[in-house]
């Protein structure tokens, strides 16, 4: 009968123990500062790159004028598969209608408007932003940004 009695304090004391941790993991759930504040949505991976339209300027010896249109930043990186979203803010041109080569994408960019380009690459490779109005030297050019998909 001793014995038994033993097993029933200790019966006891585990309860009580088993109580303790539930209580505890229930207020560690409930009230962890240690948990992550915001969940992480498909939305959140998209990556966003930010562009403008620029101009060099300048004036030749004679008087005349020289100017070149660019995108700025002219080099842009991106992963392979990797989704982004390409933020392009027009400053100087009024308008800038452009290509990405190899691509079906085609857009305006207008002067005080941002135009949103989303860009996914399944090869890889250097594709060509290229703007139509200033594809060259002869047009104010090379209005061409570089995307190196990678
Ligand atoms: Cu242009």
């Amino acid at each position: 009968m001793h014995f038994l009695v033993i097993q029933k304090k200790q019966l006891t004391v585990i309860i009580f123990v088993v109580c303790i941790v539930l209580a505890a993991l229930w207020l560690w759930n409930n009230y962890s500062t240690v948990a992550p504040v915001s969940k992480t949505t498909s939305e959140d991976k998209i990556r966003e790159i930010h562009m403008v339209t620029g101009e060099f300027k300048s004036q030749k010896k004679d008087g005349s004028e020289i100017e070149a249109y660019r995108w700025d930043p002219g080099t842009i990186f991106l992963n392979k598969n990797e989704r982004t979203r390409l933020k392009i803010l027009g400053i100087n041109g009024e308008e800038h209608p452009f290509a990405i080569e190899g691509t079906s994408i085609r857009g305006v960019v207008k002067k005080g408007e941002e135009t949103v380009v989303p860009l996914e690459f399944k090869e890889e490779g250097v594709y060509r932003l290229i703007c139509y109005t200033h594809p060259d030297k002869e047009n104010n050019g090379p209005m061409i940004a570089y995307i190196v998909v990678d």
